[in-house]
């Protein structure tokens, strides 16, 4: 059985979990104790030396990435739907992963990270930086959302589990986006049984 290793409030960890609960994949989950450290131990460092969360151990396949662990399930599984195999579903469901990772994460987690989880020790210019160049990604994100249900198309695919797990935390910091074609597309994912059940149990 698969070995995930994640973190509840880690967006990273939160779409492979979305994807195993979705697609129905056994797996046995080690809440990596973030907070106290946990994912700078030694232990920990043996199995993903990055200090990372998420990693997936398939029998002798150790993999890091979150995006990588993606796609590595949906070819594994054959999972088409979520990851299409051809044509312009497989070239947007490629490029809204790839951008999902290049041009939002680090935005995200720069606001997220100082405004709400480093508390006092926050740095607020950061923070403050990082939004002013997050409201443009959200403007490509809502257009290209005009007239598709989702990222890659007319189904949920994996691109849709990355990204929505990074619009999610930003719930934290109170900057979800109101903009109507965000917001119906991430209301459709919020929705998913296993989407909801990757998020924090508060
Ligand atoms: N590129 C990696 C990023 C993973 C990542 O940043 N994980 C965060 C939690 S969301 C983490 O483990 N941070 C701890 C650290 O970097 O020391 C991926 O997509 O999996």
């Amino acid at each position: 059985m698969y070995q995930l290793y994640s973190f509840p409030y880690s967006p990273h960890s939160r779409r492979v979990v979305s994807l195993l609960e979705q697609a129905g994949i056994a797996y046995e989950n080690h809440m990596v104790p973030m907070m106290e450290g946990g994912h700078m131990t030694d232990e920990y460092l043996r199995i993903n030396p990055n200090h990372q969360v998420p990693t997936l151990i398939d029998g002798a396949i150790r993999i890091h990435e979150s995006n990588a662990i993606l796609r590595y399930l949906c070819v594994r599984h054959e999972l088409a739907d979520w990851y299409p195999v051809s044509g312009e579903g497989f070239a947007l469901c490629e490029q809204w992963l790839d951008w999902n990772q290049c041009q939002l994460a680090k935005l995200m987690v720069d606001i997220v990270l100082n405004r709400v989880f480093l508390g006092e020790h926050g740095n607020l210019q950061a923070a403050d930086a990082a939004e002013e160049l997050i409201r443009p990604k959200f403007d490509v994100m809502e257009d290209h959302l005009n007239g598709r249900a989702f990222f890659a198309g007319s189904k949920p695919t994996i691109a849709d589990l990355s990204l929505a797990s990074n619009m999610f935390q930003l719930n934290f910091a109170q900057l979800m986006p109101q903009t109507p074609n965000i917001l119906r597309w991430y209301q459709t994912i919020a929705e998913l049984p296993g989407f909801q059940k990757s998020l924090p149990q508060v």
